[in-house]
């Protein structure tokens, strides 16, 4: 479904257009708050120090732009968007934006220390940026507290309260290579997203459990134990997807030449213990390649990838090679996971942000009669009714996440039809769906009788809104584009 036929997209363009129309400073307004609706979900990019957060984010993109270093940690949030020319700014603390210019290796001179920093809005052509963009951000870690609160400061409502520095994020991809501990979960707590805006990565899938050199294969057994986290983590993540970010990057940014796999081919048929050997010896003599380039090879490769794709790269050269990374990377996975359920929830988000502009301004500004009509008019349009659905969720989640009415809710925003709104096979009969919703109906209405808090109050008048229209045969609005 593109822009101009998702009817949430439609309502809320038209009601920008009464914003503008009512003149003065209201067509600035307009304009800005309608940046936000023609721009991409933004996804943020969340985890523990050296996730290999940066490694994903270019495998994503497409292009090695985020800095990834073994020593150096990421320090400042950054937020890639496509747009050209290549560019980036600066965004201070206090909210100011300065040009800052681009290094040799395409990183960022910046003209503000770390410390005063929000974030840097970087833009650079590419079509994957087109459908999302994406932010890198410090690892979260009590070693490096800076960098920790500069994730948090701007991903946290609040936060120290600096919210005028916030990314604005509508979903966040969550990277751990081991189990997530305690303070992690409580992070992702903190932000304003549901498990179905919150993917989790199991990252580094190439070195999972024993590793390259272990019995098992550590892509499969990430792959098994990502099943069980993500039984684990059902009240956090949507789904737990396994991903080998180093393949990923190498092989989707064109970092892999025909040098590398010629290189790699000489040690076909050597023995895996000889293999080892090599890598770990910075004795010339150790075997056929020169020191130099073992530490090429591994930095691209990794030892999973220098241990299993020797035979590749010897019957099949750089492109064969390429394309192995890119399958055992489980990047495809990933896009998928991220389309299907992230991105799809992060649509919704978006437009919660646009309202939730609308309604500032309808607090503040002078024509707040008007603004307070239009944003009126536009809740109560069924085009958004997903979006109040998903801001209900939400706010369930946070005071009361054990109640019936956050399931309902739940089952109504991932449903894909009407039967699946009130909990039934999609192929079951229209007269049955309208029973079941008129008994839902019935319950939710007893409900209001002996609410437990304000979310509660607001969810009970959206579930009533969708049960009515399903049992008297009316069609709530189709959820979302789906992909
Ligand atoms: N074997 C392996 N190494 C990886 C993988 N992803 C990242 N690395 C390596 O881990 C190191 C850190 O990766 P980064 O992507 O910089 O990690 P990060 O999460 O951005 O780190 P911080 O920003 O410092 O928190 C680099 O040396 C990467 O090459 C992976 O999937 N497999
Ligand atoms: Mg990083």
């Amino acid at each position: 479904m593109t822009a101009s036929n998702d009817p949430i997209h439609v309502a809320l363009d038209r009601g920008l257009r009464q914003l503008a129309a009512l003149g003065g400073d209201c067509v600035a307004q307009a304009n800005s708050i309608g940046a936000i609706l023609w721009s991409p979900p933004r996804v943020v990019v969340v985890g523990r120090l050296k996730a290999g957060k940066s490694t994903l984010v270019n495998a994503l993109i497409g292009a090695p732009v985020a800095e990834t270093a073994a020593l150096e940690a990421t320090n400042v949030v950054t937020v890639y968007q496509d747009g050209a020319p290549s560019r980036a700014e600066v965004v201070g603390l206090d909210g100011t934006r300065r040009p800052a210019a681009l290094g040799p290796a395409s990183g960022v001179e910046s003209p503000l220390f770390a410390g005063d920093i929000a974030y840097v809005d970087r833009w650079l052509p590419s079509a994957a940026l087109r459908e999302q963009t994406l932010i890198d951000t410090p690892g979260l870690s009590t070693l490096t507290v800076a960098n920790d609160a500069a994730t948090r400061r701007v991903t946290i409502d609040g936060f120290e309260q600096t919210r005028s520095a916030s990314v604005d994020a509508d979903a966040a991809v969550f990277l751990f290579d081991a189990a997530p501990r305690a303070d992690e979960i409580e992070f992702l707590n903190r932000l304003p997203f549901t498990p179905l805006t919150t993917l989790g990565v199991l990252s580094r899938a190439d070195s999972f459990g024993e590793g390259a050199w272990g019995r098992r294969d550590p892509l499969d057994h990430a792959r098994q134990h990502a099943v069980r986290l993500a039984a684990r983590l059902g009240d956090v993540v949507s789904e737990v997807v396994p991903v080998s970010g180093l393949m990923a990057q190498t092989s989707h940014t064109g970092m892999l030449t025909e040098r590398h796999a010629a290189s790699l081919a000489r040690l076909h048929g050597v023995g895996r213990l000889d293999v080892l050997r090599i890598f770990d010896s910075a004795d010339p003599a150790a075997g056929p390649i020169p020191p130099a380039e073992r530490v090429e090879l591994l930095g691209l490769l990794g030892e999973y990838g220098v241990l299993n794709g020797r035979g590749i790269a010897a019957g099949g050269g750089a492109a064969a090679l390429n394309a192995w990374l890119a399958d055992r990377s489980g990047l495809a996975a990933l896009r998928r996971a991220l389309r299907a359920s992230t991105t799809r929830f992060a649509v919704l988000h978006r437009a919660h942000r646009i309202l939730a502009r609308l309604d500032r301004l309808a607090f503040d500004h002078p024509a707040r009669d008007h603004i307070r009509t239009i944003a009126a008019t536009l809740r109560a349009d069924p085009a958004l009714l997903p979006v109040t659905v998903l801001e209900d969720y939400q706010r369930m989640l946070d005071t009361d996440p054990q109640s019936p009415v956050t399931d309902e809710l739940r089952t109504i925003l991932t449903a894909t039809g009407p039967a699946g709104r009130v909990g039934l096979a999609e192929t079951t009969p229209p007269g049955e769906i309208a029973v079941r919703a008129q008994r839902l109906l019935a319950a939710a209405q007893q409900r209001t009788l002996a609410t437990r808090s304000a979310a509660e109050d607001a969810a009970l008048v959206t579930l009533i809104r969708i049960y009515t229209m399903l049992a008297t045969g009316h069609q709530p609005p189709r959820n979302i584009p789906t992909p």
